[in-house]
């Protein structure tokens, strides 16, 4: 967003990450701002917003001009609910060159003395909720669809193993290439270059920035990871520590589908009654400080460029790793010979089983990142998560997940 705008002959003063309302109003007051901009990568930072909002119109700042964007928002959210709260005008950007024509706009209207008050002002009425949203009271303790006589695939060691030293080349070859040149890089095909093309054209510069990062030491995966055996017990995911099922290390809550077919992640492991064990795997994956803190660097330098490739490369080397390190588990564990032919088939879930990150539809709960990390010992990584850290992963480059083995587990909404 600052990159985009600053190209574009705008002044921005980039405040960082984790800023409360009170330093943003005093930026904007000595900065003499046009307007404000957040941005909202996780849920929990809408909510964050929406109190901003409210503490502006508190202290009587009602027509500064405010964009919101980022991944955890949506159009609906900015212009429906949180235009009832704020009456100045209030936009909504769906990525960079939105927030670029909405702020051309309001210059030109300032430039020109012309004022539209409706401009960003007027609340789109809310759609009206569907009666699917409410929860019947007789949910299933179980989906019916999803079957209890698939094979257990008993895993190659129970607890928890600390892996380092993975080569980048290895983690590499499970980039997503549309990704990285296309959503961190923001390249474009150039006229008449198809999609081989446009990639194998870039695949210099990975090369080169790849070479970057190993010299410097910048990107260093580790990993975290571990079997367990696992039961369902209703909605509830049940964690053991042995096979003799009798103590209970952790427990984590999903949600289930208030209709058909009533899915819920416990579905996918044996219930908690059955006589045969079933299992489930924790991974939790990291590409290290380092990046994240060479990429302020270079931000704080002014080094655009520099820092989009550079920061860039560390989200999507953070995914890499996550998926191959999901495909070691599926060789490992004995059902790799299920995956489809390709890396993009890979991408789709073509494979046995599935892998669920908490802050995702089925399993919203970010709190449960701190679960996982304490069940598999995240620290010797590394890796902090907590409520101070807003149950967030601390390096940011860093992610976990659940797998199963179980056939239909697939992503789903569950709603
Ligand atoms: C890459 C990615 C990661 C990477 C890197 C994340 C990072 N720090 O950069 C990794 C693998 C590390 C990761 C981890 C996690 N992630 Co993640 N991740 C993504 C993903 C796929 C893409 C994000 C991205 O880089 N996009 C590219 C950038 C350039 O786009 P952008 O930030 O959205 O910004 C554009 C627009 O939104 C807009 N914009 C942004 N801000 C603003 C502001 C203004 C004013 C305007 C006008 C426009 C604007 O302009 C930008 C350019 O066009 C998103 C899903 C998605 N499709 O967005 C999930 C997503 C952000 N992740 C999510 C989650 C849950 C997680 C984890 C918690 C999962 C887990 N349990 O491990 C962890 C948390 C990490 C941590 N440290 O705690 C959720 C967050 C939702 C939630 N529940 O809060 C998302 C939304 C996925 C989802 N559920 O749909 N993630």
């Amino acid at each position: 967003m600052d990159i985009i705008l600053t190209n574009n002959g705008y002044e921005v003063r980039n405040l960082g990450i984790k800023v409360g309302i009170s330093e943003i109003l005093q930026a904007a007051e000595e900065f003499e701002a046009d307007a404000i901009g957040m941005s909202g990568l996780l849920v929990k930072s809408t909510l964050v917003m929406r109190e901003n909002l409210e503490e502006m119109v508190r202290r009587g700042i009602t027509d500064l001009p405010v964009l919101l964007g980022g991944a955890a928002l949506t159009r609906r959210y900015v212009e429906s609910d949180l235009r009832v709260v704020y009456p100045g005008p209030l936009f909504y950007g769906k990525d960079a060159f939105e927030g670029l024509r909405i702020l051309d706009r309001l210059i030109e209207m300032k430039r020109a003395g012309l004022y539209d008050p409706e401009f960003g002002r007027r609340p789109v009425p809310a759609r009206p909720r569907s009666g699917k949203d409410t929860q019947p009271a007789d949910l299933p303790r179980r989906s019916p669809e999803v079957v209890t006589d698939n094979p257990v695939f008993r895993p190659p060691f129970l607890g928890t193993r600390v892996v380092r030293g993975i080569p980048l080349d290895d983690i590499a070859a499970y980039l997503n290439e549309t990704a990285l040149y296309r959503n961190q890089w923001q390249f474009r095909p150039e006229p008449g270059e198809d999609d081989a093309a446009f990639k194998a054209r870039l695949r210099k510069l990975l090369r080169e920035r790849l070479a970057i990062a190993h010299a410097e030491g910048l990107l260093v995966p580790q990993v975290v990871y571990g079997y367990f055996p696992a039961s369902g017990d209703g909605n509830d995911l049940v964690i053991w520590e042995d096979e003799s099922r009798t103590v209970e290390l952790v427990r984590f809550s999903f949600p289930r589908q208030s209709q058909p077919p009533f899915l819920c992640i416990a579905d996918f492991f044996r219930p908690i009654d059955a006589d045969e064990v079933d299992y489930a795997c924790f991974h939790i994956v990291t590409m290290g400080p380092k990046v994240t803190e060479r990429a302020q660097e270079l931000f704080a330098a002014d080094r655009y460029r520099d820092y989009l490739f550079t920061h860039g490369l560390g989200v999507e080397m953070a995914e890499a790793l996550a998926e191959y390190w999901h495909r070691r588990i599926r060789e490992e564990w004995g059902f790799a010979d299920e995956d489809g032919p390709t890396l993009q088939g890979l991408f789709r879930q073509q494979y046995r089983g599935g892998r669920y990150s908490w802050g995702y539809p089925a399993c919203p709960d970010l709190a449960d990142n701190a679960k996982v990390a304490e069940l598999l010992g995240a620290e010797r990584i590394g890796v902090e998560c907590s409520e101070e850290t807003g149950w967030q992963y601390h390096p940011e480059q860093t992610t976990s997940a659940l797998i199963c083995h179980h056939p239909q587990a697939k992503y789903f909404i569950a709603r």
